[in-house]
């Protein structure tokens, strides 16, 4: 058989163009593909947008440290490129019908060694945001929830979790870091309060009923230990359109239904109020009040509850979440 230059030139062409470009397969191989195709969703969009191929997609996500999963539809023009702030994607959750449409998972790439201190250190070494173990000291381990360099410490969201507790619950920590949860105060105290001379910057995240969002950041944030009653530091306001809700809170210990640690003498603000807080006499905010599914609350902060931002006494909010990163 007589090979032609012809032939033998889009040999060479073919075989060069498929080491430059990988295969669908060895593409789709680059990043773990999960059993769900031909669905978009809405669940933790963090950017909609085009891409020219699977890796560009994927390239795009992994520029956000909470992109955790994309989906890319390389079969209809212009080429779609979601990411998504969310691991678990099912067609039980609001979905467009999309075909061509693939979901992908970005690896995580944690450097090895031992567990890290906190997100922070987590994100240095290549984690992605999502739930972490974290190593607290050396005999104590924590589940949180690491969004980007924050360690989230408590979230409010859907009312699934029962936040009128009692003091172990409060010091040792409940619920799910991927939804409603409480971290532990002993846990926030071991962590912001490291031998180092390090300090810590706390954000208040919220969200009301009408999809509106504010927040509020703090300097100076640690929790003392529990022979203060963890103790809140004297946190000072930096920023924020959720006003300051907190500062009146500095230096005060923490109070739950069992522990009655407030300054209101003859009355426990953990039984009037539900929940537990750094309460005073008794509060200007209180982000682990009973959860109420609509905007308007019984009774004058009688729930998850921040003045500042609607300067509204009976105002319930939708959405919570505290967290903390080293400065
Ligand atoms: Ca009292």
């Amino acid at each position: 058989m007589k090979v032609s230059l012809t032939d033998l030139i889009l040999v060479v062409l073919w075989a060069v163009f498929k080491i430059a470009r990988p295969s669908e397969t060895q593409e789709d191989n680059l990043f773990r593909r999960t059993a769900v195709k031909d669905a978009i969703f809405t669940k933790g969009l963090l950017f909609q947008d085009t891409a020219r191929s699977l890796v560009g997609c994927a390239r795009k996500c992994a520029t956000f440290k909470c992109c955790l999963t994309f989906t890319f539809n390389k079969v209809n023009l212009p080429r779609s490129c979601r990411g998504h702030s969310t691991w678990n994607m099912t067609l039980e959750d609001n979905h467009t019908h999309s075909p061509g449409t693939k979901l992908f998972a970005i690896e995580d790439k944690l450097t090895p060694g031992p567990l890290p201190a906190d997100c922070a250190e987590a994100m240095q070494r290549g984690a992605r945001c999502g739930v972490r173990q974290l190593r607290v000291t050396p005999h104590f381990n924590v589940t949180a929830y690491c969004d980007d360099d924050w360690t989230v410490f408590q979230r409010r969201q859907d009312g699934s979790v029962d936040f009128s507790r009692g003091w172990e619950d409060y010091k040792n920590g409940f619920g799910d870091p991927t939804g409603e949860f409480w971290l532990g105060l002993e846990a926030v105290h071991q962590m912001t309060t490291p031998p180092s001379d390090r300090s810590y910057e706390l954000r208040v995240d919220l969200g009301d009923w009408d999809g509106d969002t504010a927040y509020a950041n703090y300097s100076n944030f640690f929790i003392n230990s529990e022979s203060s009653n963890y103790r809140l530091s004297v946190v000072t306001f930096q920023e924020g359109n959720a006003g300051d809700s907190l500062g009146k809170h500095s230096y005060i210990p923490f109070s739950t239904k069992d522990a009655d640690n407030d300054i209101a003498a003859n009355e426990s603000c953990a039984i009037m109020y539900g929940g537990a807080w750094w309460f005073l006499d008794c509060h200007d905010s209180h982000l682990n009040g009973p959860y109420w599914f609509n905007s308007t609350l019984p009774g004058d902060g009688l729930g998850v509850f921040w003045f500042d931002w609607k300067k509204d006494l009976r105002h319930s909010l939708k959405f919570a979440e505290m967290k903390f990163r080293p400065v």
